[in-house]
This record gives C-alpha cells, sequence and structure tokens, in this order.
C-alpha cells in the first residue's frame, strides 16, 4: 500500500483535508491535476472573478494563528488575493510537500481482495491506499457550448474557467460573451469598459442585485479579527452558512409597505443580504416570490435606459433567488454604455461559429475575443469524470446516471472507504462553501480516526441508510420553489448529455447548514449507524 489515505485534488477542500491528516501522523498525499494549487482560484482567472460570500466568512476557521495574521483587503475578494491566500496556508502549515501537480486521476478501482483503492494517474503510475478522499470541488468541469465551427475561429476564445494565465490584452478589442449566469455577469461588468465592443449573447436572464465590494482598512479587519468567533458561530446558526439570518417576520403577517422598507433597506447591502434576509416565503410561496420578483424587476427597470433592453434583462421564466443569485458591479449599468451590445438569442439563436465570429439566424458578427461563460457539469460532473468502481466492478458514474444517491452527502453504498467531504446531496453545495468543506472534511476525518482506535479497516453506508438519506434530500427540495429552475442546483445543463431541463437531480442538500451539522452529528453519536465496518 503506498498510502492509507489519497486526497484528490488541492483546492479549498483538499488543502484542509490534507492538513488535517498530517497533523494526525497518517500517511496521505495529495493528487492535483492541475500545475498547482488553488482549485477554483487557481482556475478562474476571468476579470471580475471573485467571493460572492464576505471574505472573512470565507477563509479557513481552523486556526486562531491564521485568522489573526491575515488581512482581508476587500469585503468581496478578488481571484489573484485568493490563490494568494490558499498558497500561504500551504506554506505556512508547510503542506505543499504533501501535494503533487499534474496528476490527473484517471481511474479509482476498489479491489475488494485486497481492500485497497488502485488509482491509476495521468503520469503513469498506479497507486494504492485505503482510504480515497475526493475533494474534486463543485464547480470544476467547465462546459463550453457544442456549436459547429468552434475550431474555425480565428480569434481567441477560452472558457471562463481556462482563461489564459499571461494577460489578456483587451483594450480596443471586440469581444463576445455568451453566457449570463454568477460568471457571465461578473465578467460583464468588469470588461465593459476596458474593450472596444463587447457583445453579450443572453439566453436566458438571471436575477442579479448589487455585490456591495469595498475595501476593508486595519481599523475594519482588527475589529472583524475580535470579532471572529461570534462571526463564526452566526455562520453555523444560519442555513446558508452567512452572516445572513433570514427576517423571522411572516411575508403576509407585515403590510406591504413594511416589506417593501425591508426591500429598500437590503438593496444594495452587502453580498447575498437581498437573498438570505428576506422573508422565508420568497424561497417557499409563488406568490411572495412574485412580489418580490416585481421589485426587482423595477430596479432593473430603474437602471437601464433603454427600456426594451430592460425588459430583456428581467427574466420571465423563474423567480429571485430559486436559482443561484449572481451578485454584480456595474452590470446594469454596462448596457447603458454605447460599446455594450445585448444579443437576445432566445429569439435569434446561435446557429454557429465562424472564422471571424459568430453567426445568428438573423446575422454575422466579427469578434476578436469570444468567451464561453456557458457553466460546469455541476456537482456530480466531476466524480463522472473519473472512472470509478466500486464492489464488484460497479460504476459509479452508471449508479448515478439518474442523479446522486449518497449517505450523508459523503458515501455511497458498494463504494467502501470512498469519503467525499463536499460530495453530492452534502451540506457543502448549498451553502458558503468552505464552511461547508471544514464540516466534511472533520466529519471524514473524525470517522477515520474512529476507526482506528477500533481496529477497523473498511467502512460502507448500508443500502438502506442511503436510500434514507436520499429520500431525506428529495423531500427537502419538495418545498422549494428551486425545484422547478433550470438551474444547475437540479442538475440542468444544456451542453451535457442527459442533463436537459425536466428530470431534477437531487444534487444539494438543502435542509440548511444547522439541521445537515445536527443530522452528521447523530450519525457519529450513534457509533456510525448507517455504516457498515469491518476489521
Ligand atoms: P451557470 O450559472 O450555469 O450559467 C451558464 C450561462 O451560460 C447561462 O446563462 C446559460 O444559459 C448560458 N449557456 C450555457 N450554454 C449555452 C449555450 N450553448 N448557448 C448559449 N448560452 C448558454 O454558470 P456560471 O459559470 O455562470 O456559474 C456557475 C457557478 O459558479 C455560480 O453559480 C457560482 O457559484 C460559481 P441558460 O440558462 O442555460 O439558458
Amino acid at each position: 500500500m503506498d498510502y492509507e489515505v489519497i486526497v484528490v485534488g488541492a483546492g479549498v477542500g483538499g488543502i484542509y483535508q490534507i492538513k488535517r491528516l498530517v497533523d494526525l501522523g497518517i500517511s496521505a498525499t495529495v493528487l492535483e491535476g492541475g500545475a498547482d494549487l488553488g482549485g477554483t482560484w487557481y482556475w478562474n482567472r476571468y476579470p471580475g472573478a471573485r467571493f460572492d460570500s464576505e471574505s472573512y466568512t470565507y477563509g479557513y476557521s481552523f486556526s486562531r494563528e491564521l485568522l489573526d495574521e491575515w488581512h482581508w483587503k476587500e469585503r468581496f475578494s478578488g481571484q489573484p488575493e485568493n490563490l494568494r491566500y490558499l498558497n500561504h496556508v500551504a506554506e505556512k502549515f508547510d503542506l505543499r510537500r504533501h501535494m503533487q501537480f499534474n496528476c490527473r486521476v484517471e481511474s479509482a478501482h476498489y479491489d475488494q481482495a485486497a481492500n485497497l483503492w488502485r488509482l491509476k494517474i495521468s503520469d503513469g503510475r498506479t497507486l494504492s491506499a485505503r482510504f480515497v478522499v475526493l475533494t474534486i470541488g463543485l464547480l470544476s468541469i467547465p462546459t463550453p457550448p457544442r456549436l459547429q465551427g468552434m475550431e474555425d475561429f480565428k480569434g481567441r476564445s477560452f472558457h471562463t474557467f481556462h482563461w489564459p494565465q499571461e494577460k489578456v490584452e483587451m483594450a480596443g478589442k471586440k469581444v463576445a460573451v455568451i453566457g449570463t449566469g454568477a460568471t457571465g455577469i461578473q465578467v460583464i461588468g468588469e470588461i465593459a469598459d476596458k474593450v472596444g465592443e463587447l457583445t453579450v449573447f443572453q439566453r436566458r436572464p438571471n436575477w442579479s442585485a448589487p455585490l456591495g465590494n469595498g475595501p476593508i482598512g486595519e481599523a475594519e479587519m482588527a475589529d472583524i479579527r475580535r470579532r471572529y468567533d461570534e462571526i463564526f458561530t452566526t455562520c453555523a446558526r444560519t442555513p446558508g452558512g452567512f452572516e445572513h439570518e433570514p427576517d423571522r417576520r411572516g411575508f403576509y403577517e407585515v403590510s406591504r409597505e413594511e416589506r417593501v422598507k425591508l426591500w429598500d433597506s437590503l438593496y444594495g447591502k452587502p453580498g447575498f443580504a437581498i437573498w438570505l434576509r428576506n422573508f422565508r416565503e420568497i424561497f417557499t410561496n409563488e406568490e411572495a416570490n412574485a412580489e418580490f420578483s416585481e421589485y426587482i424587476a423595477n430596479r432593473i427597470r430603474q437602471r437601464v435606459k433603454d427600456p426594451k433592453v430592460a425588459e430583456k434583462l428581467i427574466p420571465r421564466d423563474h423567480g429571485f433567488g430559486v436559482q443561484r443569485v449572481p451578485m454584480e458591479t456595474n452590470y446594469f449599468e454596462a448596457y447603458n454604455r454605447p460599446n455594450v451590445h445585448l444579443v437576445d438569442i432566445s429569439e435569434t439563436p446561435i446557429v454557429r461559429v465562424t472564422p471571424k465570429g459568430l453567426r445568428t439566424s438573423e446575422r454575422d458578427y466579427e469578434f476578436d475575443i469570444i468567451v464561453y461563460a456557458t457553466g460546469f457539469d455541476a456537482i456530480s460532473g466531476a466524480y463522472d469524470h473519473i472512472d470509478i468502481q466500486g464492489e464488484g466492478g460497479v460504476k459509479l458514474s452508471e449508479r448515478w446516471n439518474d442523479g446522486p444517491a449518497t449517505f450523508l452527502g459523503m458515501m455511497v453504498h458498494g463504494f467502501p472507504n470512498l469519503l467525499m467531504p463536499s460530495g453530492p446531496q452534502s451540506g457543502s453545495a448549498s451553502t458558503n462553501y468552505p464552511r461547508g468543506i471544514e464540516t466534511g472534511v472533520n466529519w471524514c476525518t473524525d470517522l477515520l480516526q474512529y476507526m482506528r482506535s477500533h481496529g477497523l479497516s473498511r467502512a460502507d453506508a448500508t443500502a438502506e441508510a442511503e436510500a434514507r438519506w436520499t429520500e431525506h434530500v428529495v423531500q427537502m427540495y419538495s418545498i422549494m420553489l428551486m425545484r422547478k429552475a433550470k438551474s444547475w442546483f437540479t442538475g440542468y445543463n444544456s451542453n451535457v448529455p442527459g442533463h436537459e431541463h425536466g428530470r431534477v437531480r437531487y444534487m444539494v442538500y438543502n435542509g440548511g447548514a444547522p439541521k445537515y451539522v445536527q443530522r452528521i452529528n447523530d450519525v457519529a453519536a450513534k457509533d456510525y449507524e448507517g455504516i457498515r465496518f469491518a476489521a
């Protein structure tokens, strides 16, 4: 056996997981497909890439020293600083020597006779380990569109995830952005005044509201440091793992004036306040949601000068907050600029990419750069991309063909000793990611310690426990308007066969962080009820 534990992926999750393992003296390594650590913050180098989480709620909470020495310079920190932070963490705790880069895991097969996982690596090696911990990200498999002629384009084109590491000269250039999700909205707001011409190809608009970014000075940072305990306690108490707590008053218990007063105070408050400090009915009640959506629609109408463009930017097929809400900086104002154009491709679809640009059903466009902000094979995609085979050679991708089924979002029946601290149906995907990650990594690490101290070498979730958890996840969707959304929360992706809209995949745990933590802690307290162990 090469290692006791192999961790796959050196992003936010993998960095913390290896720290825990090293501290316990467990023989472990991290295999990372990229050339360096950082995951999401290593890859996504597009202009405007930044947290929508308050920076100081995104950072790790495990080390007081780290909290005390790091200065988050912006309320919503940008990619370069985020990557510096993760490098700082790795260096501070001397974690780099436990990481191997340019090592893409191609397959992971469980060898039942030896009770070992055997991993094939892209560099030709085969490595074995008793446990495999997958920290492979929720949004790590980018999905460019499948357009005819993409390879013929003579200019530069890339998916936002693969934004080049060297500076991309954009001044004076004709740029196309396809996609208006959280990524597209960040890019567009950032580059509108830096490019020659910007043409946005929008299929469906998204609801979006101001991010409210700003600097954090020395004095404010000192105050944040003093309040860290309180901040993390609040995050642990709220459904989303943020500082934002829902308004507990009933939507219809207060007058329309009171509701508008709340919304006026939230619009422009930093971060997800507008989404998560709102009335809870926004998430569950069609009428309440429609009333609030109309409020936001009017905000858009106030900000976009051309009424025709404004109407095109207002979603009609879903209400505010039932899809992930992208936060924006100067997004709507971008459309007031003479160099920015909106093409509604629900009316005039893109027909193909040409050597010079794009052809819609209406006309040809010429571009120097085409940016594909078209999203990810989210949450289960990274798992589907590794040939993972459990007991009896069962393939995980086939088991999950119609959507994931898990135990606590962290284990799968028939795949012993395979752990997913932020797996599908875990608490991470629908919450402030690092808060969920720390929870998941701690739970998985506790499980490893429990097994060590009890002389156990094999852990497998039972089929019954997996079915119960998955049923609970499905139930948590049933009350949410989100279940109807054409969004990566329901497994929709028009560029991935089988992920078309219409069949919900139960990807995330919607019960909120406190309930999730309670559930997984209960399992641990009952000697891991639902897991079958062997010596
Ligand atoms: P999203 O939220 O999945 O958005 C992708 C966008 O790209 C969305 O507007 C799509 O329109 C559009 N899209 C996708 N494929 C096409 C094609 N083929 N043609 C035209 N338009 C297309 O991905 P993001 O990267 O923005 O955000 C993902 C998460 O990353 C985000 O929530 C953050 O948590 C970080 P559609 O809606 O399918 O009509």
